[in-house]
């Protein structure tokens, strides 16, 4: 089933996509299993657009079917509901040159799922915002998402910018997104790398000093 909806994603079914997602939940599959299934689909689409294979049109529509599945099991993932006392507060934005937000979405989901409180900056986020939040909201942790190879250097300005301002050691930094790896922490002067949406709420859960298994 799992690779029947990474098929109809790829083919740009977007009925048959939502009709599968549907019955993988009314099966019991778990929701974070369904994501996984969304993020190789996509990773399939981004290997056919390398190939022109695909072009732009598909990239949207892609897309577009992605956010329609996040609907529909957003309200199925795992969560701490509830209106407790907030865990800390992130601060989160894609980086500059970058219009990706599907998976920065998820991720700021699952945070707030989980009781974190959110500032969404938004995409394509000038330094100059970044830096202007952190004075403002004064944020335990900030959030960054990059899709693109050249994003790596606008998180590496982008911190840089920070640390010029003198505010690199008001907030603790992690990364993440679609073409972003671990050896990216060291290069862009982040604090911590998270491949998934779960990924970030289980380093901000652990830098807040929760227990990781809450
Ligand atoms: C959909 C898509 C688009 C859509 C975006 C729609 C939207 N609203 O976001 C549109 C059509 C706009 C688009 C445009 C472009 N795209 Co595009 N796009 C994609 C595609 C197919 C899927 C991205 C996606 O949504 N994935 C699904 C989500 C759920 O997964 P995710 O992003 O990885 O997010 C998860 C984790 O990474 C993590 N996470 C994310 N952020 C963070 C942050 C933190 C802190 C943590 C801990 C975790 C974390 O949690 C998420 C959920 O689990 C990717 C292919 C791919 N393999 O990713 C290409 C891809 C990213 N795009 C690519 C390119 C080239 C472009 C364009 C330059 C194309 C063009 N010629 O115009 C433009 C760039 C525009 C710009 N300036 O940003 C390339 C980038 C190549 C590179 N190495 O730089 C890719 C990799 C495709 C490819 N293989 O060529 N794109």
């Amino acid at each position: 089933m799992g690779r029947e909806l990474i098929d109809a994603i790829v083919a740009m079914d977007d009925k048959k996509a939502l009709q599968i997602t549907q019955d993988l939940l009314d099966q019991g599959v778990a929701p974070n299993k369904i994501l996984t299934d969304c993020q190789t689909a996509m990773e399939e689409v981004g290997s056919k657009f390398e190939k022109c294979e695909y072009f732009l049109p598909e990239l949207i529509m892609s897309g577009e079917i992605l956010k329609q599945i996040t609907e529909i099991i957003k309200p199925e993932l795992d969560s701490t509901t509830g209106n407790g006392k907030k865990k800390g507060k992130i601060v989160f934005g894609t980086v500059f040159g970058d219009i990706h937000d599907i998976g920065k979405d998820i991720v700021i989901f699952m945070l707030e799922s989980n009781n974190f409180e959110v500032v969404d900056l938004g995409v394509d986020v000038p330094i100059e915002k970044f830096v202007e939040s952190i004075k403002t909201e004064a944020p335990d942790i900030l959030g960054m998402s990059g899709f693109l190879t050249k994003t790596f250097d606008a998180m590496k300005d982008t911190i840089s910018g920070i640390s010029e301002a003198g505010l690199r050691n008001n907030v603790k930094i992690m990364i993440g997104g679609g073409t972003v790896t671990e050896d990216i922490v060291d290069y862009a002067g982040a604090d911590a790398f998270g491949e998934t949406a779960m990924d970030a709420v289980t380093l901000a859960k652990a830098w807040m000093g929760g227990n990781k298994n809450e």
